[in-house]
Formats: C-alpha cells, sequence, structure tokens
C-alpha cells in the first residue's frame, strides 16, 4: 500500500467542499503558507511519512488563547443537536491533571503550554515517527462533528468538535497485522500539571493518564482526533492540543492532551479500570442498561442553556445514540460482563 500524500488528498477534498468554507479554508492555507508547500509531495508516490509531515513550520505559536479553526462539514455529524453552550464546554471539565472537582481544571490549566508539542506514534506500524502538532493540524483534513459527550457520571453536552479521524492518521503509519490495540498515553510533567504533583489535587490517580481502544474502534469513521471546538482551537482544559473523542463511549476513554500513541497485540492498561475495575471497564460503552454500581445509567442530565442545577433528565441511548455505526463490533460480546 502507498502512503498516501495528505497534502494531494486535502486538495481534493476541497474540491467537495462548499464555496464559503472552501474560501475559508484557502485564506487559512495561504496564511499558514501551505500553499507553498504543496509542490514538493505531490509527484512522489514513495514520500515517507517523514516527507510528508516535514511541510515548512511556523514560527512556534502558543495556542492559548485559542486560534481560530475551519472544519469541513461532515455526514457524520449528528447536526441536529441542540448545542450546549460554549461557556458551560470551557468550565465544566473533566481533568483531573488540573484538578479533580469541576471548575478546577479551567482555573489551573490556564498559561498551559502546548507548544512546541509532538505526537510518538510506535509499537505495530511500518515505521515509529514522531509528530509535531503544527504539522499534524497543517496536513489533515479538519471536519466539524457535533457529537453527545456522555460522562460516566451520568451529565451529558452536545459539542461541536473540530478535529480528523484517528484512522486517517493510522493509515499513514500502516498498522501491522498483530496491531490489535492502540494505546494513548497523555502528557506526564508534574511541573506543568499540578494533579500530577499532588496525589489529593489529582485524584489519587497514577500518571500518566492512559487510555485504548481494540483496533477495529479506532478505525471507525467516527473516532476523532480533536484539535479543537466551538470554531476553535482547544482550551487546555478540553485536552489541547490534541486529544480524543469517541462519542459511542463514555467521557473518560476521550484522554486528553496526548503524547504518545501505541500500537500493540495486547489489550492495554486503562487509567479508571486500574484505579477501581469493577466499576469502570475497558470498553466503556454508553449503555442504559448496564448501571454503574453506584448509580443509574437509565437517564442522564443535559448541560445546555441555563443553570447548571436546572439542566433537564433525559433518557440515555444505547451506544450514546450511535448504534447504527458501531453495534456490529460489539455482536460477539456480552456487554454487561464487558462493561
Ligand atoms: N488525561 C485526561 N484525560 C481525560 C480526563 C482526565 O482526567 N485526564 N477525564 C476524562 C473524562 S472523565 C471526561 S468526561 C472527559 C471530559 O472532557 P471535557 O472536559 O472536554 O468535557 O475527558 C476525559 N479525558
Ligand atoms: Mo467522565
Amino acid at each position: 500500500m502507498l502512503i498516501k500524500n495528505p497534502l494531494s488528498w486535502q486538495l481534493k477534498e476541497n474540491q467537495a467542499t462548499p464555496e464559503t468554507i472552501y474560501k475559508q479554508r484557502r485564506d487559512i492555507v495561504k496564511k499558514l503558507g501551505l500553499a507553498a508547500a504543496i509542490t514538493p509531495f505531490t509527484s512522489n508516490a514513495q514520500a515517507s511519512l517523514f516527507d510528508v509531515f516535514s511541510a515548512k513550520k511556523d514560527p512556534v505559536a502558543v495556542m492559548d488563547p485559542r486560534q481560530d479553526l475551519v472544519g469541513r462539514p461532515s455526514s457524520l455529524s449528528t447536526s441536529d443537536l441542540e448545542l450546549t453552550p460554549e461557556p458551560k464546554v470551557l468550565t465544566y471539565n473533566n481533568f483531573y491533571e488540573f484538578g479533580s472537582s469541576k471548575g478546577q481544571p479551567a482555573e489551573l490549566a490556564k498559561g498551559f503550554e502546548t507548544r512546541p508539542w509532538t505526537i510518538e506514534i510506535t509499537g505495530e506500524v511500518a515505521k515509529s515517527v514522531t509528530l509535531d502538532i503544527d504539522d499534524v493540524m497543517k496536513n489533515m483534513m479538519i471536519e466539524e462533528r457535533i457529537y453527545r459527550h456522555r460522562c460516566v457520571e451520568a451529565w451529558s453536552m452536545n459539542v461541536p468538535w473540530l478535529g480528523f479521524t484517528l484512522a486517517s492518521l493510522l493509515k499513514l503509519v500502516k498498522p501491522t497485522s498483530k496491531a490489535k490495540y492502540v494505546a494513548f498515553e497523555t502528557l506526564y510533567d508534574p511541573k506543568k500539571m499540578p494533579g500530577q504533583a499532588s496525589y489529593s489535587l489529582g485524584g489519587g490517580i497514577d500518571y500518566p493518564y492512559v487510555e485504548g481502544l481494540t483496533i477495529e474502534e479506532a478505525m471507525n469513521p467516527l473516532t476523532l482526533m480533536t484539535v479543537g471546538l466551538y470554531g476553535k482551537t482547544l482550551a487546555p482544559q478540553n485536552g489541547a492540543p490534541l486529544r480524543l473523542i469517541v462519542p459511542w463511549k463514555y467521557g473518560f476513554k476521550g484522554i486528553k492532551s496526548i503524547v504518545k500513541i501505541h500500537l500493540l497485540e495486547q489489550q492495554p492498561p486503562t487509567t479508571w479500570n486500574l484505579l477501581a475495575a469493577e466499576e469502570y471497564g475497558f470498553y466503556a460503552n454508553v449503555n442504559p442498561n448496564v448501571d454503574h454500581p453506584r448509580w443509574s445509567q437509565a437517564s442522564e442530565r443535559f448541560i445546555g442553556e441555563g443553570s447548571l442545577f436546572s439542566s433537564r433528565r433525559q433518557k440515555t441511548l444505547m451506544f450514546n445514540g450511535y448504534g447504527e455505526q458501531v453495534a456490529s463490533l460489539y455482536k460477539n460480546l456480552d456487554l454487561t460482563k464487558n462493561y
């Protein structure tokens, strides 16, 4: 299989993009100086991933405050949803590296530096690589995906994420036939992440935070490497510069501020499962019929307009409403045991 050239691929995609978005995107491309970087690679089918991502870099940019980011509309977006107001998405967070109570991450992650930032991809791949986040953001096709976002704590939001499919990234590194699982790791830097330096602030987690998916889950087109929300790059408290979003699973699978991706043959350990295996499984599919040992999962508190205390209760949807796309992945699995 040839390594696809994301640059030429992006141009092709753009031809199918509505004019206004295309124009905005073209302006961004111009601003980033990407146009000049397109030529060297287009004719070389053998281009390695290093070549593909060696487009010239912008001056180092600290992405806090958030920068504008445009995503192509996607048919995989759940576009009929009432959105959770942006200020709530930015303040009602779980990110234990910056404190284990709501509101704390928004405060303690202020000024968290996300440049320079690299992502290492290793293990069962044709060739291990280390990618620079800015090259990744320039080369991958960024889409807007409105998804339901359901925490295992039984609250939910609807968020317009911006990102690219994990599948499109993994295809570039060519997983080997032994790649059955994908493991992810958050940055470990207790100097920058106070929750990693303090047991009580960090909720007793053994850092770094780790997560994992099966290769089939990772390759599903819904699985999004997320770099933004509400038309801008991610805020630190939402997992800048790069986090995972798996919309049919509980939010804790959506690991934030990723620095490592490792493909492997065995199921990798995952943070909440290590902490309390009888409460949090590896699969963590949203399921109204399988309760958490300490509370029901049949309904959820939707965080929308108005006060958090007045938020409405609604029924939990099987696979968070994404069963049509993902139920087949679990047809041979007992979801009561594999929660
Ligand atoms: N590294 C890391 N990733 C994390 C968490 C965390 O504490 N640390 N919390 C998870 C949980 S429980 C949820 S619900 C989501 C919350 O994402 P949000 O704050 O963007 O809504 O992030 C997930 N990713
Ligand atoms: Mo969560």
